[in-house]
């Protein structure tokens, strides 16, 4: 009895290009979901396990006649055996970084999971270039076999199944949380420092460094480092002291989870008197790096001084950072000078968190 639970190939074919359509919303959309939005981890291990089975599929029916396309140096064949090759690193570097195999591997300050990233990027815009070429849409035929609706089912109910085992073995190998990143442990600053390359500012002089909250408020304010609320329980005017603890959890793939002291954002808005339209704040840096949330999520954000009661390192962004709980690492922005609340949200921090630094 032939056990027949290969989808026929144009079939593969389409399923490939869903695949590869999910793997990318899914993956982009894993660097800003939030714990709520676990699914989109679970989605993106699952389509991506997918995709081994439908690439293995794939492969072993295209193989011969790629081997007869190198062989006529055919300039087609040669970008698919490119593209071949970058899809199965992509794979691989995901695989690998699931199972916890390469949790260590440093890459020039970057890791498998960056490369990760960078190998599937590549891998697009070779899809796109491949369709462009290739490409053959389904026909009628291809979804009339009985079992077609039953191979799928097992296709995806056997992606989860792999996700799950890997989440289970990436569990206890690596010390994974549901991001997909691993533990820093340790206490206080003890933990990486992750700038962009060329956000990288000197020290700051807390003597004179100024915080300013501008915008849509009825009094702007300009507070000095003493102005801060200290872990040591002094309180300022209005801005009493607060600790939280939040995980840090940076799209490069690791987390630290510690304790947070500083002011909370809404008690600095309240303090401003922020305007009834007011609906974004957003948190400039030293650098020009910033970031913005919507304001009922700014309120509960913390700007904090210290990590664990000590003093906050420069790398970690001393004197003040962006503590913002469920958010990945990215938006919690170092050397917070200036608070600004906004009636619109601001896209243009999308180009700031690239181009910071440049300047
Ligand atoms: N101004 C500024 N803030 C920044 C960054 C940066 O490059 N510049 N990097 C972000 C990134 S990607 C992460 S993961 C965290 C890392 O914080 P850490 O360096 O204290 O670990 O800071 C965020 N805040
Ligand atoms: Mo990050």
């Amino acid at each position: 009895v032939r056990l027949d639970v290969e989808l026929p190939p144009r079939l593969v074919d389409a399923s490939v290009l869903v695949a590869v359509a999910l793997a990318l919303l899914t993956g982009l959309g894993s660097l800003l979901a939030t714990p709520a939005e676990w699914w989109v981890f679970v989605a993106h291990g699952a389509v991506g396990l997918t995709l081994v089975v439908l690439l293995v599929w794939k492969l072993r029916r295209v193989v011969p006649r790629i081997r007869a396309g190198v062989r006529a140096r055919s300039p087609t064949v040669a970008l698919s055996v490119v593209l071949a090759l970058f899809a199965l690193a992509t794979l691989a570097t995901g695989t690998a970084w699931t199972f916890g195999l390469v949790a260590g591997v440093d890459l020039a300050g970057w890791t498998v999971l960056n490369l990760h990233i960078g190998l599937a990027l590549v891998t697009l815009v070779l899809v796109v270039v491949h369709l462009a070429r290739r490409f053959r849409a389904p026909t009628r035929a291809d979804w009339e076999g009985r079992r077609t609706a039953l191979q799928y089912a097992g296709l995806v109910a056997g992606g989860v199944l792999a996700w799950k085992v890997s989440e289970a073995v990436g569990g206890v190998v690596g010390d994974r949380r549901f991001t997909g990143s691993r533990r820093e442990g340790g206490e206080g600053n003890d933990f990486p420092v992750t700038s962009w390359m060329l956000d990288d500012p000197d020290p700051v002089d807390a003597g004179a460094w100024r915080l300013h909250v501008v915008g849509l408020v009825d009094t702007p304010l300009e507070l000095g480092y003493g102005d801060l609320p200290t872990a040591a329980g002094e309180v300022a005017v209005d801005l009493p002291p607060v600790a939280e603890r939040a995980t840090l959890d940076c799209t490069s793939g690791w987390y630290a989870e510690r304790e947070w002291t500083g002011v909370r954002v809404g008690d600095l808005l309240d303090a401003a008197g922020a305007c009834a339209d007011a609906r974004h704040v957003v948190f400039h840096s030293v650098t020009g790096y910033r970031f913005g949330f919507p304001i009922e999520e700014a309120r509960d954000a913390v700007l904090a001084t210290r990590v664990d009661g000590d003093v906050l390192s420069h790398g970690h962004g001393f004197p003040l950072r962006v503590v913002a709980p469920g958010r990945r690492g990215f938006q919690w922005v170092k050397w917070v000078t200036a608070v600004e609340i906004r009636r619109t949200r601001d896209l243009g921090s999308w180009i700031a968190i690239f181009a910071s630094g440049l300047s």
